[in-house]
């Protein structure tokens, strides 16, 4: 079976990409000064010229550049490739301020496709399968970057985009899907309604590419038992393409950075001081390929740990862990950092699904938690004593992983809305 898309560039060696890193890096810099004023003059109020980047040594020299930065070029002012030779736009699905716009001209797109399709052939995808992608599509990325992959790859594609869940089950039946490309959210929800039809052996799903919002090991475990597959994990941001930055191997344990289009820095989010590897901190990326939207040390806001230990995939490029929530939306109850992350590793650890909503509010000057969870078929009950007992159960436990009161409300199963894209997890209240 094919293991590798490209695999003289997933299997070079680091000397060679590291090689590759350097020219390109000096030769993006050189692009952004000549073609987006913007950037020019970021450099020259941090007093660096192109002359001072010879390598990846020398990037930390370089400004950062943040989404306010996106915003306030919004929409031409980071362009850096004529208009007439772009082809396309994506967008942020933010939904305060300005989005974000992001354009590709053909060589673009089709680097990005090529990094889906990596991503696809490493959860074994070949042309002999069918691959049904619903991640929306329209100006988020998730359809159209899979779905390009899976071309390239040979798959017959399933261009489902999300919604209709009755359809999505009736073409995985008779198409005989073997991929399934969604969030994680939406897995969950597809095995749910699968195993509610008594679908389930009439699934031939073998792996699933799961990705845009976090998600726990716990859920994978979970996912994976309810529909029978190996669930990879992939990572991108709509300002660096999309889908396909990083993507899981065999190993499923930590996401392939693809370093010949990204270099990858770990960063104090505070001081914004570079952090040797290993360290947990905020990632940034410089793309180092893109011609019309090239970003230069771009912050993401995720927090992750990067790891150069060799992968026994065989794969040389760095990987990533999961984001372990991000430091804009990590949450700050009582003074305490909470990532919705642990409290959803403790919900499914304690035998619970991911269907909860995360509320925080202020009550009287003083910061209020609350998780409302499902209670799941196995564990359900209408007996208030044992509602309260269970609720009892995962305020222990939810205060042992996050060191504060957490108030817990149990609601019957299939109360908490679903989602088809990303999940809406955290409801706060005190910003409104
Ligand atoms: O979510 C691109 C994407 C589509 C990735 C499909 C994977 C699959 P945006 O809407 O711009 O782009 O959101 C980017 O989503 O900064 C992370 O905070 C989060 N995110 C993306 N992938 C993962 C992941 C797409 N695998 C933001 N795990 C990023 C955790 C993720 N968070």
């Amino acid at each position: 079976m094919q293991r590798y898309y490209q695999s003289e560039i997933e299997t070079a060696s680091r000397e060679q990409l590291l090689a590759w890193q350097n020219e390109r890096l000096v030769k993006q810099v050189r692009h952004v000064w000549d073609k987006v004023p913007y950037y020019r003059k970021k450099m020259e109020e941090k007093g660096v010229s192109p002359e001072d980047i010879r390598g990846v040594e020398d990037l930390h020299k370089l400004p950062f550049l943040s989404k306010d930065d996106l915003r306030d070029a919004y929409p031409y002012g980071l362009l850096a490739a004529p208009l007439r030779d772009c082809v396309r736009i994506q967008s942020t699905s933010g939904t305060t301020g300005r989005r974000v716009v992001a354009f590709y001209t053909q060589h673009d797109v089709d680097l990005w496709e090529e990094c889906c399709a990596r991503a696809i052939v490493a959860a074994g995808g070949t042309e002999e399968d069918v691959c049904h992608v619903c991640y929306g599509y329209g100006l988020f990325t998730g359809g159209p970057g899979l779905n390009g992959g899976s071309h390239k790859v040979g798959c017959l594609t399933l261009p489902m985009s999300s919604g209709n869940t009755d359809r999505q089950l009736q073409f995985m039946v008779d198409l005989s899907s073997t991929i399934l490309c969604c969030t994680p959210s939406y897995a969950a929800y597809l095995a749910e309604s699968i195993h509610e039809r008594g679908l389930r052996d009439k699934i031939k799903l073998k792996a699933g590419i799961f990705g845009a919002e976090a998600w726990s090991e716990e859920m994978r475990r979970d996912i994976e038992r309810s529909l029978g597959i190996k669930a990879y994990d992939i990572y991108g941001l709509t300002e660096t393409s999309g889908p396909g930055v990083a993507f899981e191997c065999c190993e499923q344990a930590g996401m392939h950075i693809n370093e010949d289009h990204f270099i990858a820095e770990i960063i104090d989010p505070d001081t914004g001081e570079v952090l040797p590897e290993g360290s947990k901190g905020e990632l940034v990326f410089t793309s180092i390929t893109k011609e019309a939207f090239p970003l230069l040390r771009y912050r993401t806001r995720d927090i992750c740990v990067l790891s150069r230990k060799p992968c026994s995939c065989g794969r040389t490029h760095v990987k990533m862990s999961k984001p372990m929530g991000r430091s804009d939306d990590m949450l700050i109850v009582k003074g305490v950092n909470v990532f919705p992350s642990q409290i959803e590793t403790v919900l499914l650890e304690q035998g619970y699904q991911a269907n909860y909503q995360i509320v925080v509010d202020r009550v009287n000057s003083s910061d209020t938690l609350e998780v409302m969870v499902e209670m799941t078929a196995e564990n359900f009950s209408d007996s208030l004593g044992r509602i309260t007992e269970m609720e009892k159960g995962l305020v222990s436990a939810l205060k042992a992983m996050l060191g504060i009161y957490a108030r817990v409300r149990l609601v019957a199963p299939k109360t908490i809305t679903r989602s088809e894209g990303k999940a809406v997890r955290v409801i706060d209240k005190r910003k409104i």
